[in-house]
Formats: structure tokens, sequence, C-alpha cells
């Protein structure tokens, strides 16, 4: 029999639905040695939390995270709550030495990060921060491809996350839908929601970023507040472009927007080398672009990988080679991942120590922003 792993969900929004569809399964179409359980989720509002515990097949509900993280039956602690709570729930399910998975971004900022990653390490629990598309299959096939060291010298790094939603003067800030546009409870807009995504991927594939040069941009100044219904200043930032340098000498370039009209998620990176090229969109995810300089120059052309074959990554636990699978996949993936890892008693990644390298260059980019000045990024590692 294989031990119950039991799960304690806080937040049942969006993200809510993707970790719980992930701990749903994953012992489905991995060899897990645990038994994910759905044992409590936890919202403020009892009859909601019950109609998601209802649908996603939770035991049972908690309206206060402070009761759940104390649960004797409850061994993991997952935060899928706004970005505001991600701390205290953090560093409370820490000191009862339950295991945590976090959405992202980690933490509102740097300093806050730092705080969480002590605990955890102070309590040596394992630790993993959601940073999903790490595990879209053809994206992990371009981490093997780089590490395998196809790409040669490293030039370039570009990345996009463009969304429209935010561009009507009229949609309101805050509340539980719209709280990304409330900065007192998001810390930042595009950069830490949008961008965090980017960096992750960039920090895993190209190393570290030594140093930014940003500029960001509220295009709407002011909106109506969901809750108070009172017209505020906007605090976050709509739009952010920056570009950077890599300390393995290539040259980074980001641009992130909720302003891109006709564009709803289009994350897309690519990335140079001296022998070969990569370039993935999320649009079209199943599929990896790769360019080989090392082809016979009368064929040499940008080849375009189906990521569904069984020896590609995650594929072989799917269905059979050419039937491609989705985002939620990504969380599935994360979620078995977490498992494996703490099966073998290994670091599942990326930790939280992993996620505060995202953080800091976050911060470096809004301060850059700020200053007009280039700025060097704090290292955690
Ligand atoms: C914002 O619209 C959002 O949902 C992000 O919060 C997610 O992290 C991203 O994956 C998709 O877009």
């Amino acid at each position: 029999m294989k031990k119950p792993l039991r799960i304690g969900l806080v937040g049942y929004g969006f993200m809510g639905r993707t970790h719980s569809n992930a701990f749903r399964k994953a012992g489905n179409f991995f060899d897990l040695d645990y038994e994910p359980v759905l044992a409590a989720v936890c919202a403020r509002d009892a009859a909601k939390a019950k109609a998601f515990a209802d649908n996603w097949g939770y035991q049972s509900i908690e309206t206060d995270w402070r009761k759940l993280v104390e649960r004797d039956d409850i061994d993991l602690i997952d935060i899928a709550s706004p970005n505001n709570t991600h701390a205290e729930v953090a560093i409370a399910a820490a000191k009862a030495g339950k295991m945590i998975m976090c959405e992202k971004p980690l933490s509102m900022d740097g300093p806050e990060g730092v705080k969480m990653v002590k605990a955890v390490e102070k309590a040596g629990v394992p630790n993993m921060v959601w940073y999903n598309y790490r595990r879209v299959p053809a994206v992990t096939l371009a981490h093997q491809l780089i590490a395998e060291g196809r790409l040669g010298k490293i030039f370039h790094y570009r990345a996009k996350f463009l969304q429209d939603w935010t561009i009507s003067k009229d949609l309101p800030q805050g509340g539980a839908a719209l709280w990304r546009l409330d900065a007192k409870v998001a810390g930042s807009g595009v950069t830490g929601d949008l961008l965090a995504h980017c960096i992750d991927t960039a920090l895993w594939l190209n190393g570290h970023i030594s140093s930014v040069n940003a500029m960001t941009e509220t295009f709407i100044k002011e909106r109506k507040h969901t809750l108070t219904g009172k017209t505020q200043k906007v605090e976050i930032d709509d739009a952010c472009t920056f570009m950077g340098r890599f300390e393995n000498g290539s040259l980074a370039n980001f641009e992130s927007t909720r302003y891109a009209r006709g564009h709803k998620a289009l994350y897309t990176f690519e990335i140079n080398g001296e022998n070969a090229s990569i370039a993935w969109d999320l649009h079209d995810l199943h599929r990896l672009q790769y360019f080989d300089y090392k082809d016979e120059s009368k064929l040499r052309g940008w080849r375009s990988i189906h990521v569904t074959d069984g020896e590609h990554p995650y594929m072989k636990n799917w269905w059979v080679p050419g039937l491609q699978i989705g985002y939620e996949h990504s969380f599935v993936h994360q979620f078995a991942d977490f498992v494996l890892a703490i099966g073998k008693g290994e670091k599942p990644r990326p930790s939280f120590r992993d996620a505060l390298d995202t953080q800091y260059v976050c911060d470096a980019v809004l301060k850059s922003a700020h200053t007009n000045k280039w700025e060097k990024v704090a290292k955690a590692k």
C-alpha cells in the first residue's frame, strides 16, 4: 500500500483548480510512492469552500488557514491564494513541519522571500514554487538540448509574455477576481505576474541574470476599487520591458504587457547560440522550433519538433506518439516531480530558494524602472 500524502489547499481560484486537477491526475499517469489525498480546502467563505470541495473531491473544508496548518492529518500545504498571503501561510506551515507548495511568484518582494526561504530551510521541509512552464514537455526538451551543449555559446535570450485583458478603463481593480490589479495584494503588475514566468524559465535555461535596465508603464492611472467602489490610483505596472546581461555573457531582452490587443497569453522565448537556436510559443506549446547550423546547408532550416514522442520529456506517461497534451499537464508534471523527488529524498525544484532568484530579478527590474539606471541583481544561491 502506498503512503498517503494528505494535502491541504489554501485558495480556490484559477490556480486552486489547476493544482487540484494535478493532485487528482498525477497518480494515474505517474508511478508515485505516495497516494495524494485531497484532505481539505480552505477559503474564508464556507459555502464557496464546500462547493469547491464537492466539485474536486476534497474530504473537508476549513475557513481559517491557521487551523488547516495546525491539523495533524495534513502533510502538505498548497498555497494558491493571492500573493500577499504566501509568506504568512508558508512561514506558519514550515513551523508546523508541513511540506509546502506555493503558487508563483514566491513573495511580494525579495526581502519577504528571504524570510520564507529561511523558514523552510530551518524547518527542513520539502518546498517548491509552481513555475509550471518548466514542465511543458517542449520547454523541458529545450532545457535538455541546452544542457547537452547543442547550442554552444549562447548570445541572446529573448522572451515575451503578452496579454490584453486590462485594456478597458472601466475594469475595476481589486477583489477576488481582480486582485492581480491591486498592488497591495499582488506586489506588482506584469513584472511579478507574467515576467516572473519568463525569468524563471530563463534562469533555468541560461543561468543567472546579473544586471538589468527596465522601463514600466501604467497606462490607466485610476480605477474604481471593486470592494470600496472608490476611484483609486493604479499602482501596478501594466507593461514592463527590460534588457539585461546574463552571467554567461549573453544578452537578455524581455517584454510583458496586458495591453497587447489580440494576445491572450502569448508567452514566447527564443534563444540564439553559436551552433543552434531554439524558439517556443505557449500558443503552440507542444512544438519546439529548432535550427541547427550543423545540418547540411541545402537542407538547413528551422525544424518544428512535435514534442509528443515516447523519448520526449514526460510523454511516455501519456497517450501514444503524435497525440499532444496541454496547459494543465504542466501542473500534473510539476506535482508528479515533487512527489517523485520526496520519494527519493531529493530536493524538489524550483525550490523557494530558486524562486527567490526570480524575485531578485523582479525587484531589480522594478527598481531600475524607478531609478532609470542599470541595477545589479542579487543572488540567492
Ligand atoms: C494572469 O492572467 C495569469 O493567469 C498568470 O497569473 C498565470 O501565472 C499565467 O500562467 C497565465 O496568466
